[in-house]
């Protein structure tokens, strides 16, 4: 699964993501600005640790996500815009955006557009996708009016199609995004394919000054959910070592460093949960999305476990921890015995039953 960073120029974007990457270990180059950057990153996850304390196995997994740093939006101009576009495809592979929009003062950073202001900013993306998907539906829509005039055997799809587009093209073009005109799961299923930026999971990120990194939570940027955070602070974080980092943090009142939750927030809002599995050989996090079930559990990490499913024995990592270790979970009945169509939870620490 993969997140594009997304914004104008000298947001932030790619100090954030140096800092992101950092998370997963790899010292990216991020001075090209011109260029997209890409990176794995492991997802923060102290149950992981945990468990991995407790059986101490020869590896350690934790969960992996893909940033991608895009080159910074000009919206303000013709030639930025064409040059936006060129980005479109790369935004459309993405699973989900974080748009890294500015409100740190520092006036040797000339701000876009002359002014700092996040949720101008952020409106301004926003509208940017509409237009992108507008593009999009535009073209289709003509398509398939070409395809209507010719004698095919698909027309009752054609027309069906045809409705939805301009439904689409209708919402979209007051303003709205796609995923606000989706009628049924089908069509849902139907529109995957043209990858709409205005559907995809999104978060708001406000880039602010090291002063007010520590200040507040992270308010509302309408209509996302936002992470407030200093990508500087987070940058300078990933250049200390590791055991210098808690004395510079409670300098600047922090507990910990933003990249963190940001990374959280980004798998929870694609809608993605952990199970575990713990043994002698490994402690892992697997990742799967909310709402799937054992089998598809089991076929994460193995074909043949689903294939040969008997039970899952699943404790919540809670109760586990609460009871200190697998005996005691057992001893205190937390550990349940479930069939394939059980719901996984994030959280659940798994020992899969199976024969093939
Ligand atoms: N004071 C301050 N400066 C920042 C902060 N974040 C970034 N900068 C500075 O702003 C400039 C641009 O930062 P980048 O991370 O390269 O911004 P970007 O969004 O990747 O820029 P483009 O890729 O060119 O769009 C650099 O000089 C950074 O040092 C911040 O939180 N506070
Ligand atoms: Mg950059």
């Amino acid at each position: 699964m993969r997140v594009a960073f997304v914004g104008p120029p000298q947001s932030g974007k790619s100090d954030l993501f140096y800092a992101v990457a950092a998370a997963g270990g790899s010292h990216v180059d991020v001075s090209r600005s011109d260029q997209p950057h890409l990176a794995v990153v492991k997802v923060p996850d102290e149950r992981v640790l945990w468990l991995a304390g407790k059986y101490k196995p020869p590896k350690t997994t934790l969960a992996e996500l893909e940033f991608v740093d895009l080159p910074g939006l000009d919206l303000s101009e013709q030639e930025g815009r064409e040059r936006a576009k060129t980005h479109w495809p790369a935004m459309r592979q993405a699973d989900m955006l974080a748009f890294v929009v500015r409100s740190f003062a520092d006036p040797s950073v000339a701000p876009y557009r002359k002014r700092v202001d996040a949720q101008a900013d952020l409106d301004e993306l926003l509208t940017e996708m509409i237009f992108a998907d507008l593009d999009q539906v535009t073209v289709r829509i003509d398509k398939l009016n070409a395809a209507l005039k010719k004698p095919t055997g698909k027309k009752e799809e054609q027309v069906r199609e045809l409705d939805m587009m301009e439904r689409l093209k209708a919402a979209l073009e007051s303003d709205k995004p796609v995923s606000t005109a989706v009628a049924s799961d089908a069509e849902g299923k139907l529109l995957r394919s043209f990858a709409f930026l205005s559907q995809k999971p999104a978060i708001a990120v406000v880039n602010c000054d090291e002063s007010q990194a520590a200040g507040g939570g992270d308010e509302q940027m309408k209509p996302l959910p936002c992470i407030r955070l200093s990508a500087k602070i987070e940058r300078e974080i990933a250049d200390l070592p590791a055991a210098d980092r808690p004395a510079f943090l409670a300098d600047l009142g922090l507990a910990a460093p933003a990249r963190d939750r940001l990374i959280r927030a980004c798998y929870g809002r694609m809608k993605l949960v952990s199970f575990l599995t713990c043994g002698e050989d490994e402690c892992r996090a697997w990742t799967i999305p909310s709402g799937a079930d054992a089998v598809t559990a089991a076929a994460e990490i193995h074909s043949d476990i689903a294939r040969g499913f008997i039970r899952a024995e699943t404790v919540s990592f809670e109760d586990l921890k609460a009871g200190g270790d697998m005996k005691c979970a057992k001893a205190a009945g937390k550990i349940r015995l479930e069939g394939k169509t059980y719901v996984v939870r994030d959280g659940d620490v798994i020992n899969f039953r199976f024969n093939v």
